[in-house]
């Protein structure tokens, strides 16, 4: 399923010229629009004593203030948004390093660029007009749904948004219905594919042909097991909220080397996470975008935390990232939902019976990651209270991480003191135990 000529935008096989002109054009107009219209934006350009008007190359965004996580939870919900909160078309979330998520907004031509760039990468995977696409990402706040259904119906394909969870109801509809495509997580991927092995339907009897994966990372391994089991292609697609969701980048069918990133929506630069630093394309540091055309929720050198490489072109004339190596903070991905460790300990702060020290154990069976928190009761409840009180504690505590975080785990309430203090030093709330992708 390679692309014929003329099947796709002429940007993606623009020369570096006519890429770098176009970017440089939106780059000065996005600065700007940002500039103008966010007010936290501009105090911080105007403490570092940058102008949108020192913008003449593209090197010289190097010079301008870098955006977090952090800026997004100081102006929740709204005091990023560059337009007034009636042209504002659609909100979603994500989770910030603290209880509160973020939010992002979207203007309906944000909305028609998103769909464009998931329709062009859905047609990178290999997908055409008129396929089907069986879409079991979360529908809901999370970008990943809603994300890739409108990209879906973009390309002209079929959407089936039949959302996560329910496995064997997933499985009946990809039989009964027979699409060609599906988008998924990678690790809820296996878990289907466990259930046709279950139900001993074999990979040339499922009709699917390519399946398109992302929101947490994934190594080769875990490609050629997927590939096997489903008897598909399995393609990579990244994204974040914060500069999008689904759709920033993708890889493509005939070379699968990695998510080639939509250059003329997204500007990329790796820097060193310790001293901000610009590095050159090929070596290892944090991704760091820039939206060049979003009008709602502009993002101007916005920090992933994503560790990887900026490769070079080769199947589109767009440059590639290369595997996500790492996160330089302490986010985790469990099952594709983002989780803080503080957002964990708010949790269990709210239970006034139980004590401040806790530990986060993520674990992997078979192909899905487990998160189990352990928790103390209070020194004066220790030993005290019933164990109809302890299971209580933990369904309570279960559920609000479930509805508020939403990630399911396994909770265990200990005795005060049970869990290990260190001497030195920071706590260790995560044991990550998960073997290496
Ligand atoms: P999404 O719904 O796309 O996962 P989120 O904002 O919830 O969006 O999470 C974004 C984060 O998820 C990224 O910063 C990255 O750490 C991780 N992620 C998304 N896609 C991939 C991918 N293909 N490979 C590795 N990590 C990914
Ligand atoms: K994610």
């Amino acid at each position: 399923r390679k692309p014929l000529p003329g099947e796709l935008d002429a940007i993606e096989t623009a020369s570096r010229d006519e890429i770098s002109a176009l970017q440089l054009e939106r780059l000065k107009w996005s600065v700007r629009h940002t500039y103008d219209n966010v007010e936290s934006y501009r105090k911080k350009c105007l403490e570092k004593g940058v102008h949108p008007d020192d913008l003449k190359t593209l090197s010289d965004l190097g010079k301008f203030p870098f955006m977090t996580k952090l800026d997004l939870r100081d102006n929740y919900p709204f005091g990023l948004f560059a337009v007034p909160r009636n042209k504002i078309a659609r909100l979603h979330a994500s989770s910030g390093t603290t209880g509160k998520s973020v939010v992002v907004g979207y203007t309906q031509n944000d909305l028609n660029n998103w769909a464009d760039v998931v329709a062009r990468s859905i047609r990178a995977a290999g997908g055409r007009a008129g396929d089907m696409v069986h879409v079991a990402y979360g529908y809901g706040m999370f970008t990943g749904g809603l994300g890739a259904h409108y990209g879906v119906e973009r390309l002209g394909c079929c959407a089936v948004p039949m959302s996560g969870g329910q496995t064997e109801k997933q499985v009946q509809q990809i039989m009964d219905f027979k699409p060609e495509i599906i988008m998924v997580t990678p690790s809820y991927s296996l878990v289907i594919a466990e259930e046709f092995e279950r139900l001993g339907i074999k990979p040339d009897e499922i009709s699917l042909k390519v399946g398109i994966f992302g929101a947490e990372p994934w190594g080769e391994g875990m490609r050629s097991e997927i590939e096997r089991k489903l008897g598909i292609d399995a393609i990579d697609i990244y994204g974040l909220t914060e500069v999008m969701g689904p759709g920033v980048a993708c890889e493509c069918i005939e070379t699968k080397d990695g998510p080639v990133i939509w250059e003329d929506h997204f500007y990329p630069e790796i820097i060193d996470p310790e001293t901000g630093e610009v590095l050159p394309d090929g070596s290892e540091g944090e991704l760091v975008f820039t939206s060049l055309t979003k009008e709602a929720f502009p993002v101007i050198r916005y920090r992933t935390r994503d560790l990887t490489r900026l490769l070079p072109p080769t199947s589109r004339s767009f440059r590639r990232i290369g595997k996500i190596t790492g996160r330089s903070d302490d986010m985790l991905i469990i099952r594709g939902v983002n989780v803080f460790p503080t957002q964990i300990e708010e949790q269990i702060l709210r239970d006034k019976r139980l004590a401040g020290n806790y530990q986060v154990v993520v674990t992997r069976d078979g192909h899905m990651d487990n998160l189990e928190v352990r928790c103390e009761v209070q020194r004066e409840l220790s030993g005290k209270l019933p164990q109809s009180e302890i299971q209580q504690i933990s369904k309570e505590l279960q559920h609000r991480i479930k509805t508020i975080i939403g990630v399911s785990t396994k909770i265990t309430v200990m005795e005060f003191d049970a869990i290990p203090r260190t001497q030195v030093g920071k706590a260790k709330r995560v044991l990550d135990e998960r073997p290496k992708r």
